[in-house]
């Protein structure tokens, strides 16, 4: 029986079951309207193909930018172009493809940069990996770039917050491994000697300010009243932090947020002590995390700091009692006086604060030392130690690179690479220092020229250096790399020089470690003379300058000289829970002073991994390292410097 077409679905009725015509009518207006809308769609495409061509060719100019800003970034984060004139240390340093540079280009890179980063459409740019070896801390802009800059322009606050790692405490630095597998096992040999410090610590003195590590137990130095204080924690916090030792640096922190209070500090601290290692060390933390615990205690210990200000001339005391604000100087320091680089010490770390929380008290502070400091007479355009606060005269006339003086010069330089080159007068200033202090203390031992720097006495030279002044080696070397003009070359060499000199002094031991003071005569040369001077406490500022004059040449032979050191530490200062100083530098078998030192862990280990490490760990053209070895970043070019952001 014939089934009628009509019960079947539409889709299967036969063609011709409606009388032998293909469709009806009805499905012959819909395929007439599916081809219809076909039709539209096509002439529609070519009618907007102008608009999609206009789309393709902003993407294209979109990814010019992209790459404009990239290249921008990349001209930040990495070495600037060469400066016509060799280098110091021989060869000129090697270039970028781009040679020299139109200083007009650079500014505008600057100014897009800015711009871009402002508007927050700019990630923050990848910590820089710089070239092996020559010139790392070189950076963008000329010396001159920066004079029309004004040091209080508000920040740019857009890169704060998408920083890596922002708030979460996890380590994110690169890891800084060193390609050569040798330099590899020295740094972890290095980790170890880490390892073993912050242990003994943990362990036998936990929150007192340092250990004995011989007689295991707790130990303060004056310096930070006579309170346990967690000295050794808080300096070595940012050292667990770069080494990856997370743990270690979870431990601290706990420490830090419960126990650091300022309010319990009713004793005699030094405000300069306080400085380099807490608000330094916490700031660095601040930097390194985003954890605005660390930002907040640093803001409290620098706050209790201020009524050691209150002097007639805004010079500080050296010391301040901070639950009562009672504030002194040092009997012993010429007439009470008030010392040049305590007082002249705390203008990076003061200024970094102003900066990221927002309170401009702490940098007015610092514009007054200056402001005092460029009023003054210097005798013969030297910088005395002393400087009394209640009449703005200076004590007695010595002036040294080392103790009393040292870190006052260092601050003048780096605050101007600090401040991103826009700190001018901190240059202006090193500029005469340094050259005053080259032509009237520089000079030649007789027997084998070895190159040092003398002390000044009334005018009369004292032909000894300081362990302390041991780290000018490395700053003459920054100021001749960073600073370009007709001195650069010749102070990369006084760099080199004096670090070999300072070199000299530890390889003439029989510990090869080197003394806290070394002398320069007819017969001898980088000798301790007396026994006194024999000691080496675990000091940092012969390393400090190998480590830089290492970035900033590529010269391996610093690597070596850190290592001589290292192995050298390892053998007459490692103690049964840490390492302590030695008595005597000079014999085998030197007593221990049980005392370890808590910058060995803030600066001494940090420089020794820093050094045995790729250079994309801390690259010096985007961190500068306060003299206790802590990093702050650079403004304007390192995203971690996290700005206050506005109330
Ligand atoms: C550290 O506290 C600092 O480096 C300071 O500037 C000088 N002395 C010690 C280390 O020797």
């Amino acid at each position: 029986m014939p089934v009628s077409d009509d019960i079947l679905p539409r889709y299967q009725r036969l063609p011709g079951g409606n009388g032998g015509r293909p469709f009806r009518c009805r499905e012959t207006h819909l395929f007439f309207a599916i081809g219809a809308t076909i039709l539209i769609i096509c002439f529609g495409t070519i009618f907007f193909m102008p608009d999609l061509s206009e789309s393709l060719r902003r993407m294209e100019s979109l990814s010019r930018v992209q790459k404009q800003v990239r290249d921008t970034a990349e001209g930040f984060l990495l070495p600037p172009p060469p400066h016509a004139e060799p280098d110091a240390v021989g060869a000129a340093p090697p270039r970028h493809a781009g040679q020299i540079e139109d200083p007009h280009l650079a500014q505008d890179r600057q100014k897009l940069y800015e711009k871009v980063r402002s508007a927050g459409g700019l990630p923050p740019p990848p910590l820089a990996k710089p070239r092996q070896g020559a010139a790392a801390a070189d950076a963008p802009a000329d010396a001159g770039d920066a004079d029309n800059v004004d040091v209080d322009e508000p920040l740019p606050a857009a890169a704060a917050a998408a920083v890596p790692g922002a708030g979460t405490n996890k380590r994110a630095l690169p890891e800084g491994e060193d390609s050569d597998p040798v330099m590899r096992q020295r740094r972890d040999t290095i980790k170890q000697m880490m390892q073993h410090a912050w242990k003994g610590y943990a362990t036998y003195a936990w929150g007192s300010n340092e250990l004995r590590p011989v007689s295991k137990r707790g130990h303060s130095a004056g310096i930070f009243g006579n309170r346990p204080m967690g000295a050794t924690i808080v300096d070595a916090m940012d050292t667990l932090y770069i080494m990856g030792m997370d743990a270690e640096f979870e431990e601290g922190r706990r420490w830090i947020a419960d126990h650091l209070d300022v309010s319990k500090m009713d004793s005699e601290v030094s405000i300069f002590e306080m400085n380099i290692r807490y608000v330094g060390g916490l700031l660095s933390c601040y930097a390194l995390t985003g954890d605005t615990m660390f930002r907040d205690k640093a803001l409290a210990i620098a706050h209790a700091m201020l009524p050691g200000f209150n002097t007639p001339t805004g010079i500080p005391y050296s010391l301040v009692v901070p639950t009562t604000g009672r504030a002194k100087n040092y009997g012993w320091a010429s007439g009470a006086s008030s010392i040049l680089s305590e007082f002249g010490t705390l203008h990076m770390e003061f200024s970094y604060l102003s900066d990221v929380t927002g309170e401009p008290e702490y940098r007015k502070k610092v514009e007054r030392i200056r402001q005092v400091l460029n009023g003054l007479e210097k005798p013969n355009g030297l910088y005395p130690n002393y400087l009394n606060p209640k009449t703005g005269k200076w004590g007695q006339r010595h002036v040294s690179t080392g103790a009393l003086g040292d870190s006052f010069y260092e601050y003048l330089l780096k605050e101007w690479l600090r401040s991103g080159r826009r700190d001018t007068e901190a240059l202006t200033m090193f500029r005469h220092a340094i050259g005053n202090i080259t032509e009237r203390m520089l000079k030649k031992s007789k027997l084998s020229g070895l190159t040092y720097l003398a002390e000044v006495q009334y005018e009369r030279p004292n032909h000894k250096m300081d362990h302390l002044a041991c780290f000018i080696g490395g700053l003459y070397a920054l100021a001749g790399v960073t600073d370009k003009n007709k001195d650069s070359a010749r102070y990369m060499e006084i760099g080199a020089e004096i670090t070999n000199t300072c070199h000299e002094s530890y390889d003439r031991t029989a510990t090869k470690l080197g003394p806290e003071n070394f002398r320069f005569s007819d017969a001898i040369e980088a000798k301790a003379m007396k026994l006194q001077e024999k000691y080496y406490i675990l000091r940092p500022e012969v390393i400090e300058s190998y480590f830089v004059l290492w970035r900033l040449t590529g010269d391996p032979k610093y690597r070596e000289w850190g290592w001589e050191a290292a192995q050298a530490i390892e053998r007459y200062c490692r103690a049964e829970a840490g390492y302590s100083g030695i008595q005597n530098v000079d014999s085998t078998s030197p007593r221990q002073d049980d005392v370890q030192q808590s910058y060995f862990l803030a600066e001494t280990l940090k420089y020794l991994y820093l050094l045995f490490s790729d250079n994309s760990l801390l690259p010096l053209d985007q961190w500068v390292l306060n003299t206790e070895a802590h990093p702050l970043p650079i403004r304007g070019v390192n995203p971690y410097y996290r700005p206050h952001v506005g109330d």
